[in-house]
């Protein structure tokens, strides 16, 4: 997974740990004669190397630090890094970064390495390690966990799902559907893509293979009168969680989002799930950017991460909607489905998994 990503990560962290390497203070300042090397002086900072200042270079950021080195902190120039984060720039945004995400992790990363704020006596693989972690960390967000969310909610939770068509909505509520019955609840599923030829066939035979009921009407119907009573059903049975299937929806075709936004008025789902493939890169986070706009979305889940070599879309959704991302679907089964942990994403990115 994430295997251009992790490339470009790669090369930037060993560049960044030589550059670093060479802003050691042994190598940039005599220590002062009788003092002790590691108990320096309290003295302001001498500037080693003076730096033009006010330029802007591609990423935006100024060239306005000066590289020198105090007690045991070292300070890392901007300069001294610019090259390696440009590269990395151009590396993130052709692996599908988005751009807005591509400066905020760039951004990150230059605030935390450049400056006085390093004690030396961390060694430098760990200081560019912890630099990108956190920087990804903070693009990357919290993350859900479902199974506390559908405890903490009156029962039965709506859980609905909508995007657009093919990119592995039915699939994914199948999924979905078998996580959340290991995990102990139960769930009913509701074949709302009534528009589609083939798709309440679909969800019948993903709910027979998992042993979970499926409330259908005919081929045509009002979808929202097919997902009131997957509700009904529910509350009357006792049933934990209600997964809704929509058809597929681009958010220009006015029919389609006038039948979401009834489904809405109707259900009032706790949650709505915005599906998108990973495949689509860029235009997968376009996508959720105007479907949070146009219909509001609460999470998303990203599909076919299996199929994507680069990884851009995983790192870059959660962010550039503003909301999390919830599961990534990682192939065809039922169990290829994985609850998106920034924490283990993180360190599978950076090569600690
Ligand atoms: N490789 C892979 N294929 C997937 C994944 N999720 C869905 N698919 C496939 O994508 C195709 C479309 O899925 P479907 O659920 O019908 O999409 P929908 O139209 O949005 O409901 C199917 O062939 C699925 O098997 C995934 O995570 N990985
Ligand atoms: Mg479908």
């Amino acid at each position: 997974m994430f295997k251009a990503l992790k490339e470009k990560l790669f090369s930037a962290r060993k560049k960044l740990e030589n550059s670093l390497e060479e802003s050691k203070p042994e190598a940039i300042i005599q220590p002062e004669s009788g003092s002790e090397p590691e108990v320096s002086p309290v003295t302001e900072p001498a500037p080693v190397i003076s730096l033009d200042s006010g330029k802007k270079n591609q990423a935006g950021f100024t060239e306005k630090f000066v590289s020198f080195v105090r007690d045991r902190e070292f300070i890392v120039s901007e300069k001294d890094i610019r090259d390696i984060l440009d590269e990395l720039e151009i590396g993130l945004l052709e692996s599908d970064v988005a751009f807005s995400v591509t400066e905020e992790i760039l951004s990150r990363i230059k605030e935390d390495l450049s400056g006085s704020k390093r004690k030396v006596g961390k060694s430098v693989d760990s200081v560019v390690r912890d630099a990108l972690s956190d920087a990804l960390l903070g693009v990357l967000g919290e993350g859900v966990d479902i199974c506390s969310f559908v405890k903490t909610h009156e029962r039965p939770v709506k859980i609905l799902f909508t995007g657009v068509n093919g990119t592995g909505k039915t699939t994914s509520i199948a999924k979905v559907a078998s996580f959340l019955q290991n995990n102990g609840f139960s769930v009913v599923l509701g074949a709302g893509d009534t528009f589609r030829a083939g798709a309440i066939e679909q969800i019948d035979v993903h709910g027979k293979r998992l042993g979970i009921k499926v409330i259908q009407h005919q081929e045509g119907s009002d979808p929202t009168a097919v997902l009131f009573d997957t509700v009904e059903y529910a509350r009357a049975h006792q049933v934990d969680v209600v997964l809704g299937d929509t058809a597929g929806r681009f958010h220009n075709r006015a029919n389609l989002m006038n039948q979401l936004a009834k489904i809405r008025r109707v259900i009032n789902p706790d949650l709505i799930v915005y599906v998108d493939e990973a495949v689509a890169g860029n235009d997968a986070v376009i996508r959720a950017e105007e479907f949070s706009k146009s219909v509001g979305i609460d999470a998303v889940m990203l599909t076919k991460v299996d199929m994507d070599p680069k990884g851009g879309a995983a790192i870059s959704i959660a962010h550039a909607v503003g909301k999390p991302l919830l599961f990534i679907g990682t192939g065809q089964g039922y169990n290829d489905i994985m609850v998106f942990n920034p924490t283990i994403v993180v360190a599978d990115l950076l090569g600690d998994a």
